[in-house]
């Protein structure tokens, strides 16, 4: 039973990023047609968002996923205007977009206590409905959570990306010789002196062509939008899928993943990113580790290999580049300690942003 259970947390990892659910409106109360008396309407739903809750627990308290709101009160003699029925109040985490199946985006839920209208009431029977009730609306919709983490570790297959997140954290993700190990996003939390947390997903390896869905790649891009910062994972020694594959050294690898984001949605290309060069304790890492550097310096000398249209738009850009090896621990402690820089650089860029953007409406007010 151990094993099975193994086998199914690995397959679909320790939490969940999107949960669909049925919600219905309550349907009206019956209209009074002898006196003329209107029917309640029928209770609506309603997602309420709070902080600290997560997508399992609410499958767990409700296994049904089903959400229905209350009827509405039939008209009657002691009371024409029926009462209204009862509004179910469905509270999701902080931090979901809410999708129809079809697809449409229906609203997004960024903060505790804001409340998104998912599921209509009926109106209750009356005069110009014949006194029927009509009934409470209803559809499946997809509680989709926007950000899993703070880091994603982005790379080609192989390249070491839970080998990195198992030395950054406590986390244990599955660790193969073999590409498309990571199906599932896995976190893990970095720790640091000063009790301050930082949560990395190790994200499946993408491949050329994510961009247009080739090997899942938009449903592990998804998890790359849900990140704040990224950490691009390279092989120093570059990347190859198959035999039948272009070889692609790890200049090659870092420009394609680069142009594989932009082509998925441009915004990723603007998260900031660290880089972190995998297996320097492999034979020959140093030299290619120099010529890899001379590469990013002077990236258009060296594009010629590359697919036509996947050159990006703009240079590939990193806060920091380091070395590392998930074997020898060569760079593991800079690289947490890096991790750590950018978000707060980050985190004081968004607080002067905000400051300024309050002068300034506080300036606009003053002035009209
Ligand atoms: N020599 C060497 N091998 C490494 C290093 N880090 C990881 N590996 C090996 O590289 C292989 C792939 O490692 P993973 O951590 O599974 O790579 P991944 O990027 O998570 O791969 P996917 O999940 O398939 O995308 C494994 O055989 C690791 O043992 C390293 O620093 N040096
Ligand atoms: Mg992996």
């Amino acid at each position: 039973m151990v094993w099975v259970s193994r086998v199914l947390l690995r397959q679909y990892g320790r939490f969940m990023d999107d949960l669909r659910i049925y919600v219905r409106g309550g349907s009206g109360g019956m209209g009074f047609p002898r006196l003329g008396g209107e029917g309640g309407k029928g209770g609506d739903v309603w997602l309420v968002a709070q902080e600290k809750l997560t997508l399992k627990k609410i499958k767990d308290r409700y296994p049904k996923k089903r959400f229905v709101a209350g009827t509405g009160s039939n008209s009657s003699i002691v009371a024409l205007k029926g009462a209204k029925g009862k509004d179910c109040e469905v509270m999701v985490p902080t931090g979901i977009s809410v999708v129809r199946d079809d697809g449409e985006v229906l609203g997004e839920l960024n903060k505790a206590g804001e409340r998104l209208l998912v599921a209509r009431g009926g109106i209750g029977g009356c005069l110009a409905t014949n006194f029927l009730p009509s009934k409470g609306q209803n559809q499946m919709i997809h509680l989709d959570l926007k950000l899993i983490a703070d880091v994603g570790l982005v790379g080609f297959p192989n390249a070491g990306k839970s080998s990195l997140l198992t030395k950054i954290s406590h986390a244990t993700p599955q660790i193969a010789d073999y590409a498309f190990t990571t199906i599932k996003p896995e976190l893990g939390t970095i720790k640091y002196a000063d009790f301050k947390q930082i949560t990395v997903a190790d994200l499946p390896g993408l491949i050329e062509g994510a961009h247009a869905n080739k090997g899942r790649g938009h449903s592990f891009l998804k998890h790359v939008e849900r990140t704040n910062q990224l950490l691009f994972v390279v092989d120093v020694s570059g990347f190859q899928l198959a035999s039948t594959m272009p070889f692609r050294t790890a200049f090659e690898t870092v420009i394609l993943l680069a142009k594989e984001l932009e082509l998925y949605k441009e915004e990723l290309r603007t998260k900031p990113a660290i880089l972190a060069v995998n297996k320097m304790d492999l034979p020959n890492a140093q030299e290619k580790l120099d010529e890899f550097m001379e590469q990013l310096q002077n990236p258009c000398d060296y594009m010629q290999s590359l697919p036509t249209g996947m050159i990006p738009e703009n240079p590939v850009k990193f806060k920091e580049i380091v070395p590392i090896s998930t074997y020898s621990g060569e760079g593991i402690e800079k690289i947490i300690m890096c991790i750590r820089k950018v978000l707060d650089e980050e985190a004081e860029k968004k607080i002067e942003d905000y400051q300024r953007k309050q002068i300034h409406s506080l300036h606009l007010s003053e002035s009209s």
